[in-house]
């Protein structure tokens, strides 16, 4: 069992140092960047758009912006999406519809650790933005908060072409626990590319997503059709026939 877990624990290694040299991860969330079924037509506005799985509060309404990367008039904020793809790419983020409103993803701890989050905000109108991102406990926006509450501040400026303000902050997670990633976002503040990521669950699978290393074949049951090595039979050694050739010659006397 040594070598075997040894190989395993090298393959570890090797697939973390790939995941951190290629910058991927396991985001928690689905859809924090707003990438999923977006809007397919017109630059600008999509005004309450869905954005599934978030779930949106009481507050104004959502606004998907559809960009090009900083080819097409968007209005009021950014040309470009928080993603730094190529000009001409097709990209969204979020806006809320002339007020504030809050919004949240559910996730749940796969391992005792920190959840690192974070994300993207901009302004709208050259104006002075105000939003939040916080970790709270079980589904919805009102569950206590891990941590604390992390506003975000951004100054008035050129909302057209300013890049986006990138925030990330973390708050300690136990496994099975189910925390929901809350967004507060005022009238001139925009978001994109949310993520959550866990850390301190290295060794801990996680049976739905067992990962790059192959347990091998599942172990054989009565009924499976096995093709098995053939055998050869032993070679069993035959009695002299009685049609021997071979018979007794008598010694000739001299
Ligand atoms: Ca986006």
């Amino acid at each position: 069992m040594k070598p075997k877990f040894k190989m395993i624990q090298t393959l570890s290694i090797m697939s973390a140092g790939l995941l951190f040299s290629t910058g991927a991860f396991a985001n928690e969330l689905v859809n924090g960047d707003f990438e999923l079924n977006p809007p397919t037509s017109g630059f600008g506005n999509h005004i309450g758009y869905p954005i599934t799985p978030w779930v949106i509060g009481a507050g104004s309404p959502t606004n998907i912006i559809r960009t090009d990367q900083g080819n097409s008039s968007t209005g009021q904020g950014p040309r470009k999406d928080a993603s730094g793809t190529a000009s001409g790419t097709i990209r969204h983020y979020l806006d809320i519809t002339n007020g504030g409103n809050e919004l949240y993803q559910t996730f749940k701890a796969k391992c005792t650790g920190k959840a690192v989050f974070g994300g993207y905000f901009s302004t709208r109108q050259n104006r002075n933005a105000t939003g939040s991102i916080t970790l709270r406990n079980g589904i919805g926006v009102t569950g206590s908060i891990i941590g604390q509450s992390n506003p975000v501040v951004l100054p008035g400026g050129n909302s057209t072409t300013d890049p986006w303000k990138f925030v990330n902050y973390s708050s300690p997670v136990v496994a099975g626990n189910v925390y929901s990633l809350v967004i507060t976002m005022d009238n001139n503040i925009n978001f994109d590319e949310a993520f959550v990521e866990i850390k301190g669950c290295d060794g801990v699978v996680d049976p739905s997503n067992p990962g790059p290393f192959d347990p091998g074949p599942p172990p054989i049951k009565p009924g499976d059709n096995v093709i098995s090595t053939p055998v050869y039979p032993r070679i069993k050694s035959e009695p002299l026939s009685k049609s021997s050739p071979m018979k007794a010659v008598p010694m000739k006397r001299r």
